[in-house]
């Protein structure tokens, strides 16, 4: 159970309300009960992140790297605990939540390494006595925003990089998995990340957006991450954009992938399965589109509505193909976008589909919501470029089918919507998957894998509506917590002038 929100806050308790963070598998059990704050405790904490950086930016950076793998280790000793949180506050399966963790896990692993590894350059100089060096400079205050479908592993692309590279941080966790948030904040503490160094703040959205207007005005907060929609990175840009800051933005998806003629169709028919019915929909990385070759659609399609038949849907602590949706807000928003596209559609694997395990499904998409917040797997065939299906990202158990006849027009297809996170490619032909690598906009693209599932050391980002071109983890997501600075140290003992002395030596 929880109790308060932030740290380092003196705004006063209570004005912005209390968030019960639920079970979303079963709606009574309340698993948080948080203290929201608002702009001035988001801009407090940030003040605080301010004072703490310059410390934590003077502990050696093999040494912060030990810390982030300290944390590690006592992430892994809870491995089992912390994956059965995330379970029980987003009801995402155990053994997914499993993976989660360990990714997290592997996130430390990576970064503990390049604690010693942030290496600066010696450069020639023009001029004699004199030699030109690089360093990799803290940002200094970051301001970390995520979603809470992965609670523990999207905060650790950030966090992990931040802190060994230097930078204090101000953690602003989906409210709706908060208890995982303290949870993993609590053992970063642990591990010996200062208390100024790691600031949590639960908040809601708007409040979230006044305070990091006014900790960006005041020059508290040199850096924004955020994962979450478009819509809202959208704003989160502008506003950055305003500081002369470029933020790191990893947004929505409408993933595509493209079955070709010669795939391997229960290959392909699994991957889609996962990709797009997986996590209930629920990653930026999730399928949106599948664009199936004019050749294989029947039977593609008539072995995916088999698979989807036989899927388990239900408790999330059993095997399951997926659980519930993440929270409220997200069925609510599922539930109208279904309710605005439905009457256009043949809907494939709505209520004849699918075994809820959970509830009584009542006719029409829906689960019983006495139980939890389920949804049966829906399956569109016959979608057509100007519906809404194929163009906006859906964030639940959905996904629509369309045909194509030559690579090219499947590229153009997987193209269109105007996202470009992560795209996928059925095919035996290395030439195939190639030539999609080449044409797909996307920044992570599969051949013979799933949409979804990146692996923690890959660059992680998107492009379009996906995101601002900035790249997360491995050694890419380095450029996004340091600056590089230059010094230039002249011994000769004279005042050399660059671009005139060339000639001199
Ligand atoms: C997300 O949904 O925001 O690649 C992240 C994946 C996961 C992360 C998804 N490792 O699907």
């Amino acid at each position: 159970e929880e109790t308060g929100g932030s740290t380092g806050s003196s705004a006063p308790r209570g004005e912005y309300g209390q968030y019960l963070s639920r079970n979303p598998a079963e709606l009574d059990d309340v698993v948080a009960r948080v203290q929201l704050d608002g702009p001035d405790t988001f801009l407090a904490a940030a003040r605080r992140a301010k004072q703490a950086q310059r410390e934590w930016s003077r502990v050696p950076a093999p040494v912060r790297g030990r810390v982030v793998a300290g944390f590690g280790r006592l992430v892994e000793a809870n491995k089992q605990a912390l994956a059965g949180l995330v379970t029980r506050e987003i009801g995402k399966p155990y053994t997914e939540a499993l993976g989660e963790v360990q990714e997290i896990i592997d996130t430390c692993d990576y970064f503990v390494g390049e604690g010693r590894r942030l290496y600066g350059q010696t450069v020639p100089s023009e001029m004699p006595d004199k030699q030109l060096f690089t360093f990799r400079a803290p940002v200094g205050v970051a301001a970390v925003i995520t979603a809470g479908n992965f609670p523990v592993a999207v905060p650790s692309w950030y966090l992990a990089p931040a802190l060994v590279c230097g930078n204090a941080v101000v953690w602003k966790p989906a409210e709706y998995a908060a208890a995982t948030a303290r949870a993993l904040a609590e053992l970063a503490w642990r591990a010996g990340v200062p208390a100024g160094a790691l600031n949590l703040v639960y908040a809601e959205g708007q409040p979230t957006f006044e305070g990091l207007r006014a900790a960006l005005e005041d020059g508290a907060v040199d850096k924004v991450g955020f994962t979450g929609s478009s819509d809202v990175g959208r704003d989160i840009g502008e506003l950055c954009g305003r500081h002369l800051q470029t933020p790191c933005l990893e947004l929505g998806g409408k993933n595509p992938m493209v079955v070709a003629a010669d795939a391997e169709l229960d290959l392909a028919v699994e991957g889609a399965l996962f990709s797009g019915w997986g996590t209930g929909g629920q990653r930026c990385t999730s399928l949106g589109n599948l664009i199936v070759h004019r050749d294989v659609h029947d039977e593609f399609v008539s072995r995916l509505d088999t698979a989807l038949r036989e899927a388990t849907i239900g408790n999330p602590t059993q095997d399951v193909l997926y659980g519930p949706m993440l929270d409220r807000k997200f069925a609510d928003g599922f539930e109208s976008f279904l309710e605005e596209i439905a009457p256009h559609h043949r809907v494939l694997g709505s209520e004849s589909t699918g075994r809820i395990t959970d509830s009584n499904p009542r006719k029409g998409f829906r689960g019983d919501h006495s139980t939890g917040l389920y949804y049966h797997p829906v399956l569109v065939d016959g979608l057509r470029t100007e519906d809404t299906l194929f163009r906006r990202e859906t964030f639940g158990p959905i996904v629509g089918v369309t045909t194509f006849e030559t690579l090219e027009e499947a590229i153009e297809l997987g193209n269109m919507p105007g996202y470009g996170l992560s795209a996928a490619v059925y095919t035996t032909d290395p030439g195939t998957a190639f030539r999609f690598r080449e044409g797909i906009g996307a920044g992570m693209v599969s051949a013979n894998n799933s949409t979804s599932g990146a692996e923690a050391h890959l660059p992680f980002g998107g492009n379009g509506r996906s995101g601002n071109g900035s790249r997360l983890s491995g050694m890419w997501v380095i450029d996004q917590f340091t600056r590089w600075q230059s010094l230039n140290w002249d011994f000769s003992g004279k005042l050399q002038k660059a671009q005139m002395d060339v000639g001199a030596v």
